[in-house]
């Protein structure tokens, strides 16, 4: 469905409660994306950044892939570095991440503040404000600059974090929570490629990275 809505809570306002995929068009975007609109979660009209859930997408990509963006919106994606910098600059959002777990369990980190530099900056992540279940696994990852396995931006002098573990991601020194890691099809990995420190030390199923607007700016 195609919608001139910056984002999905527009096209939720618009009266469309079913989650699916949508064109939304970024302020600032010369053309309409296709995003994965998450209808269900609390308060409705949240956009889809990341997905994983049964590791049929390859995450070990480079800066242009993380740039552009990879995968199936419906299923396993990264949205790009480019689309994240695009719509999060247009107005204030909070991201949204759920993590489950093997077992059945579910958590989630809710940031009230979340914007992504351009790739100027590389990048760079500006995330604060948590609240909800999974502990702040974020906050490390405050002000870092975005690293591929080409591109390594991260705090580590030695090595490069990107390439150690195969990922995509604002890497500090390396991670506390790290989601584009390799996937396992099991929690008790050495190697963990999906994890969020602070909630438990093992690989996890599955994980959403999701945005929604605090306050649109007022336009003229
Ligand atoms: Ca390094």
């Amino acid at each position: 469905m195609l919608s001139h809505c910056p984002d999905c809570a527009g096209v939720y306002s618009a009266g469309h409660h079913s989650s699916g995929v949508y064109y939304i068009k970024p302020l600032y975007a010369s053309c309409p994306i296709p995003v994965w609109c998450d209808m269900d979660s609390p308060g409705g009209g949240w956009l889809l950044l990341q997905r994983r859930k049964n590791g049929l997408e390859r995450f070990n990509r480079n800066w242009a892939a993380y740039r552009s963006g990879f995968g199936d919106v419906a299923g396993e994606h990264w949205l790009g570095n480019d689309n994240m910098f695009l719509l999060t600059n247009q107005g204030r959002y909070q991201l949204r991440i759920d993590l489950w777990d093997f077992s059945g369990n579910r958590v989630y980190a809710l940031y009230s503040n979340f914007k992504v530099d351009g790739e100027r900056d590389q990048y760079r992540l500006h995330i604060s404000g948590y609240s909800g279940s999974a502990q702040d696994s974020m906050h490390k990852h405050n002000q870092k600059r975005f690293s591929t396995p080409d591109r390594d931006n991260d705090s580590r002098k030695e090595a490069s974090c990107a390439q150690e573990w195969e990922a995509g991601w604002w890497f500090d020194n390396c991670w506390f929570a790290l989601l584009n890691g390799p996937y396992h099809n099991r929690s008790d990995v050495a190697w963990r490629g999906l994890a969020w420190n602070y909630w438990k030390r093992e690989q996890l199923r599955a994980s959403e990275m999701k945005i929604r607007p605090l306050a649109r700016r007022r336009r003229p």
